[in-house]
């Protein structure tokens, strides 16, 4: 079933945002009208934008991104044209601040109603009238079980040399930082000057073993074989094993970073009803639970999770238990200590 939901992604990535302004999809209240998406990669069942498209009559135009950096350079040019997009819980502070974000008609969206109160509302959105929680999920590990032995629960496994050429990094400096702190068990958002040096130094250290830094085609590297133990978001990882069933998920025991995407409209747009009802839509129970048997993520929203099927909804390293996410940490917004991060990250990458 992942297989054939992969190949429809192909196909979707390929011809969604394809058909010409003029191209009919059919009569609905939104006829005529497009809707500009910018949301993560992998990261929607695509025969749910198509049934959007089919209930509203609108065309959805959908380009996607694979980092919080991404989102944001498009976001602070003034003018993205987009309608609706996912920052995560580390973007959204910035972005709200910079009052790029719209605040949202909430009773257009009464799905919001099966969403679990403790992600409707956080410190930067303290009523939650600018972002509608999407997914949310960790940093993970995986491991083909056809070449990594032992009992792996560590994120060692990144480090060692026998998986030299096999392993992949992620291109994103926070993120690796953030994880590479834990292993060392330091505070996940540390910027103290010796904590940093020691990351850089490992970092460096493992430099020689990586095939490559990438934040999306490690799935593809898996699937084919050619990594064997790779770093990425869980949900991801999880489609990946969905191909091959050899891949094993490891949430590695010195815990991991946590993060929730959430839906907001950014405030330049100029379709924000046609906003509304997208956002609602993907949180009517049976959409939203269809697209988290895609995605592999956990869904905030409790109706769905109860439509999900058995394996799916009480697997461990889609829905954490209470145990493990205690020892998870959120990414912090680093103010001007972010470049302390970026400095680190060119001497890792561009020696
Ligand atoms: N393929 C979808 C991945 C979504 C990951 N969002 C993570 C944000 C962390 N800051």
């Amino acid at each position: 079933m992942i297989r054939l939901a992969i190949s429809s992604a192909i196909v979707f990535s390929l011809f969604v945002g394809c058909s010409g302004p003029n191209q009919s999809i059919g009569d609905g209240p939104f006829s005529g009208q497009t809707l500009s998406v910018f949301n993560w990669s992998d990261y929607i069942d695509p025969t749910v934008v198509e049934e959007f498209e089919r209930r509203t009559g609108a065309r959805v135009q959908y380009d996607t991104y694979s980092s919080d950096s991404e989102l944001e350079a498009k976001l602070l040019t003034g003018n993205s044209g987009y309608d609706v997009i996912f920052p995560s819980d580390r973007s959204l502070p910035m972005l709200l601040k910079k009052q790029l974000i719209a605040k949202l008609d909430l009773k257009k969206i009464p799905n919001r109603r099966h969403i679990h109160p403790r992600y409707l509302t956080t410190p930067a959105d303290p009523q939650g009238e600018y972002a509608v929680p999407y997914f949310t999920g960790a940093v993970a590990v995986v491991i083909n079980s056809d070449h990594v032995s032992g009992n792996v629960h560590s994120w060692d496994v990144l480090f060692d040399p026998r998986y030299k050429g096999r392993i992949t990094m992620f291109d994103d400096p926070e993120t690796v930082v953030a994880t590479v702190m834990l292993k060392l068990g330091f505070p996940m958002n540390s910027t103290e000057p010796e904590h940093l040096a020691a990351v850089q130094r490992l970092l460096i250290e493992q430099r020689g073993l990586v095939q490559a830094y990438t934040t999306d085609d490690f799935k593809e590297r898996l699937i084919r074989g050619d990594a064997w133990v790779a770093f990425g978001w869980s949900g991801d990882l999880l489609q990946a094993r969905g191909e091959k069933p050899e891949i094993r998920l490891v949430l590695p025991e010195e815990g991991t970073m946590l993060f929730i995407d959430a839906m907001c409209v950014p405030a330049t747009s100029k379709h924000f009803e046609l906003a509304h009802a997208f956002i609602d839509f993907l949180h009517e129970p049976e959409i939203a639970a269809k697209n988290a048997v895609f995605v592999r993520f956990a869904t905030p929203n409790r109706a769905a999770r109860e439509l999900l099927p058995d394996d799916l909804r009480n697997d461990p390293t889609v829905y954490l238990p209470d145990a493990y996410a205690d020892r998870c940490q959120w990414l912090k917004d680093k103010g001007p200590e972010i470049e302390k991060i970026e400095r680190l990250w060119q001497a890792v990458r561009n020696p």
